[in-house]
């Protein structure tokens, strides 16, 4: 089934009607979910951003907030279905133009704070943006003027807002500010319907470009009442925001929209680091948070010598990539709470350990879905059934999974079965219990310390330097991120000397996020083959992870 301006393919009516009966899909939508929360306790804290000044914004301080900066937006012309690519860092501006988005019907295109003016320029271009929001300065990249460039190049986007010193643009601050009288109690236009479109997240991509997964306010609110109602999350909930805001899994598992929807606190961290994370929680009494692999194991070193109070921690998610056992094993121990681990993906599915699951299972496996109507199926290469508990590859299908990738028909003919599955790309084997674990990975992807490559893009890039005749990026071990990049790359006759860190460079200055540069660029006169002539990555990857000197 296809929804005419949802450009997408979306569930049929017969699982529709089943979802919305089995009470999974509420009826709600995000601004009514804010507006509700805000007239139950108007006073609570909602959100605080503590850098560089503590800031806190309370329940009905952000309800008005979003109204006021819906207001804004609808008076510049941003309306319903409207894209609006969101590049900000973890600050409490992040949250508002979420909610004022989320109110007027404009759905956020969420680009993560590593990423830079090429995947920005595809990503205004790709959706047809009308407006483009991010802030001056972070981490020493000044985004003004990229912005500048990629709206001379976008026809279609006509706004870009900045938070902060805007340049040449217009200042987001200015957005909310009130024409005395001019603006109404409530925003203006009708609202999203909660079977529509909420937003547009992005996926860890296999290909050249990343895809687009549509996510409606129905099935993305089941995520997030699913994941509190595990996770026990509620009132007294502090959430720590340590992984980027626009990510998928500390955005909702159960993240800091959980943590909204349950009438808890969220506290942005701006960075992950237990230097800069541990005095948080010490501070705002964070009692969860999420975070990847490599951060885990830093918190874990770090807990031990911390002068810090940890002790209101209760709960650590901990997921986006494979976790290794033992250190799973030490988490608990040097922090003093719960571990949790996830199995999460932005397409939907989400598994969980549970907190009523013995240590054995909360350190072996990623645990089980969400959902009872989580449907799983794991299969050989010619899509039949393994024989239970052995490995193969996962399909699933479910209420909050998506049919389909946004206006990517050829694409999700490959990533999706004809009824409606969605191929992970993960090969996983279930426990007698039920509980799911990761083997290991079919799809052409690289996942670095729980940031996707797609090593094509990369690739792309590559070939496009005069010295570079062919190049494959692989996956190559590693002990702290799991996986690095490494770029074997068969380098032209006539090109002239040609340096790895020449290579490394080229790559940066194209103006694409840090963690996409190859790790290891290593030169190769030719590259193994496969039985019909196509480059082996089975094989480069085996020699990849033999060869002593990565
Ligand atoms: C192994 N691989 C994992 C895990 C994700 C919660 C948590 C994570 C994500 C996420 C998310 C893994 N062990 N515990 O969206 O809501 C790999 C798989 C998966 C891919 C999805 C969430 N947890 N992975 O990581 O869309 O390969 O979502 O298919 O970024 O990450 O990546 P992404």
């Amino acid at each position: 089934a296809t929804t005419p301006g949802l450009d997408a393919p979306t569930w049929p009516a017969e699982f529709a009607e089943r979802y919305r009966a089995a009470g999974h899909w509420r009826g709600e939508t995000f601004g009514q979910l804010l507006r509700e929360r805000a007239a139950a306790h108007p006073d609570r804290i909602a959100l605080v951003d503590p850098a560089p000044r503590r800031r806190t914004w309370t329940y009905r301080e952000l309800d008005e907030r979003a109204d006021r900066l819906a207001s804004g937006f609808a008076a510049r012309g941003l309306g319903r279905g409207d894209r609006v690519v969101l590049h900000l860092p973890n600050v409490g501006e992040f949250v508002e133009v979420v909610f004022a988005l989320f109110r007027i019907g404009a759905l956020p295109v969420f680009a993560l704070p590593a990423h830079r003016e090429a995947e920005i320029r595809h990503f205004c271009a790709f959706t047809e943006a009308a407006a483009y929001v991010t802030c001056d300065r972070h981490t020493g990249w000044d985004h003004r003027e990229p912005a500048s460039r990629v709206q001379r190049d976008t026809p279609t986007l006509r706004h870009v807002f900045v938070v902060g010193e805007p340049g040449t643009h217009t200042a987001l601050a200015q957005v909310a500010e009130a024409a005395p009288g001019s603006v109404p109690a409530t925003c203006p236009s009708a609202g999203p319907e909660p079977h529509e479109l909420a937003f547009l997240q992005l996926s860890g991509g296999t290909t050249g470009t990343p895809k687009l997964i549509p996510r409606t306010h129905d099935d993305y609110l089941y995520s997030l009442h699913g994941s509190n109602e595990i996770c026990g999350v509620d009132e007294h909930t502090r959430y720590l925001v340590a992984l980027p805001a626009a990510h998928n899994f500390p955005m909702s598992s159960p993240g800091w929209l959980g943590t909204l929807a349950a009438g808890g606190r969220v506290v942005l961290c701006p960075r992950p680091d237990p230097a800069t994370a541990f005095p948080l929680v010490a501070r705002e009494g964070v009692t969860m948070t999420g975070l990847v692999p490599p951060l885990a194991l830093l918190w874990t070193e770090a807990a031990a010598g911390t002068p810090e109070d940890l002790r209101s921690l209760e709960l650590v998610l901990v997921g986006g990539a494979k976790y290794s056992e033992e250190a799973a094993r030490r988490l608990e121990p040097a922090l003093g709470c719960r571990l949790m681990q996830v199995f999460g993906m932005a397409e939907g599915l989400v598994n969980y350990t549970r907190l009523d699951d013995d240590t054995e299972t909360v350190v072996t496996t990623q645990g089980r879905p969400i959902s009872p109507d989580d449907e799983i199926r794991i299969v050989d290469d010619a899509d039949r059934e393994v024989p239970e508990g052995a490995s193969g590859h996962l399909l699933t299908r479910g209420p909050y999974t998506i049919r389909g990738y946004w206006r990517a028909a050829r694409h999700n003919a490959r990533s999706f079965t004809p009824d409606g599955f969605y191929r992970t790309g993960d090969l996983v084997r279930r426990t007698p219990g039920g509980h799911l674990v990761v083997e290991g990975r079919a799809k052409d992807q690289i996942n670095r310390g729980g940031e996707k490559i797609a090593p094509e893009e990369v690739e792309n890039i590559l070939l496009a330097h005069p010295a570079v005749h062919d190049v494959s990026v692989v996956a190559v071990p590693d002990a702290y991120l799991g996986e690095r990049s490494l770029a074997y790359v068969v380098p032209r006759a006539d090109g002239g000397p040609l340096k790895p860190a020449d290579l490394k460079r080229f790559v940066r200055e194209r103006g694409v996020a840090a963690y996409k540069v190859p790790d290891v660029v290593e030169f190769v006169t030719a590259f193994p083959q496969t039985g019909v002539g196509k480059v082996s990555k089975t094989k480069l990857r085996s020699a990849a992870a033999t060869a002593p000197q990565h």
